[in-house]
């Protein structure tokens, strides 16, 4: 069973100090991220305080389910900034990943650092720091328990829906007996496992399906067909009406086949850059490769953001692959789940 972390408390104990609590979550915001913090954001409701979700991007389109969803603000959008005397930051490994939300922050803030990442930098006053936990909401989760906090059944839900999207419909390597025991807890206290289900995935738009089709109409196999390179350009997300954060899931194509130790896939964004998806099964570290083109994440899923053309890009991308594999890279750590 879960060990009992003291800095459980020590987060139960920050929850329980403060009054007005910024809540975030990192750039190109997960179910994970957002499900964490809007739950959080029920917690703190009903413990009496003022909870304000501010995050650096907008809500992508497939989590507007989540109840609470509709109360995100983007930091850029503020029109003035709230009073705060505690920050909670969540599945975020260090300040760069939640934008310009780390300028709202005045000095000293009491934060407290909830995240699953193996490469957090624990810039938290409290760091609830653990690679094992398959997502931020299953830390959440424990918070809650550890601290005697209420769990909703709408927080149950949202719980729910985070650890199912971050351990992939517990396929990943994170899918840990205790991440499916949270589950079973969570829908013990009333989440709605099928709601969610259908909502991440089922339910989509005609034109997001026929734009899943048209990246795997990209998709080419390399080396002996143990890497599989897709890619999504801006025409094609044009061609289809589908805006680039309604795309995340698309990560988890190249490695859809038999045989790819290494899926990447290749976003062409809005501002000259490429985002950079990788996810690997069995030795493959993806964070390692990852980590040598200036992006992170976890040993078999990880990302970056690179400047170039999607073809430069993905020569570059290979070529770092390609000799990670030569060399029957596995390296160091362990987390796993998503980027
Ligand atoms: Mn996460």
């Amino acid at each position: 069973m879960m060990s009992q972390d003291p800095s459980l408390k020590a987060a139960g104990d920050l929850l329980r100090q403060y009054h007005s609590f910024l809540v975030s979550s990192h750039i190109r915001v997960d179910c994970d991220g957002l499900a964490s913090e809007l739950a959080l954001a029920e917690l703190l409701a009903t413990l009496g305080k003022a909870a304000h979700v501010v995050n650096p991007g907008p809500v992508p389109r497939a989590f507007r389910f989540l109840p609470g969803s509709d109360r995100v603000t983007v930091a850029d959008e503020l029109t003035r900034r709230p009073a705060l005397d505690a920050a909670v930051i969540l599945d975020s490994p260090d300040w760069g990943r939640i934008g310009t939300v780390a300028s709202l922050l005045p000095r000293g803030l009491p934060v407290l650092n909830i995240d699953h990442h193996p490469d957090n930098a624990f810039f938290g006053t409290v760091n609830l720091v653990d690679p094992q936990a398959s997502s931020a909401c299953e830390l959440l989760w424990r918070v809650i328990g550890a601290n005697g906090f209420p769990l909703s059944a709408t927080m149950a839900t949202t719980l729910y829906a985070g650890i199912l999207s971050d351990t992939g419909r517990f396929c990943f390597s994170n899918t840990s007996a205790e991440a499916l025991e949270v589950a079973a807890e969570l829908v013990r206290a009333g989440a709605d496992a099928v709601a969610v289900g259908a909502h991440l995935y089922e339910h989509f738009p005609e034109e997001l399906l026929r734009l899943w089709a048209d990246v795997v109409a990209t998709l080419e196999l390399l080396l002996d067909g143990r890497v599989a390179v897709g890619f999504v350009t801006r025409d094609m997300l044009r061609r289809r009406g589908v805006s680039q954060e309604d795309t995340q899931d698309f990560a988890e194509i190249p490695r859809m086949l038999a045989g790819v130790h290494v899926g990447v896939l290749l976003r062409e964004m809005d501002d000259g850059m490429v985002n950079v998806s990788l996810r690997s099964r069995g030795s493959a570290n993806v964070s390692a490769m990852a980590a040598r083109l200036g992006g992170g994440g976890h040993y078999h899923a990880a990302g970056t953001v690179l400047a170039g053309t999607v073809a430069g890009v993905r020569e570059q991308v290979l070529a770092v692959v390609t000799e990670a594999l030569a060399a029957g890279v596995s390296a160091d750590g362990e987390g796993e789940g998503k980027e």
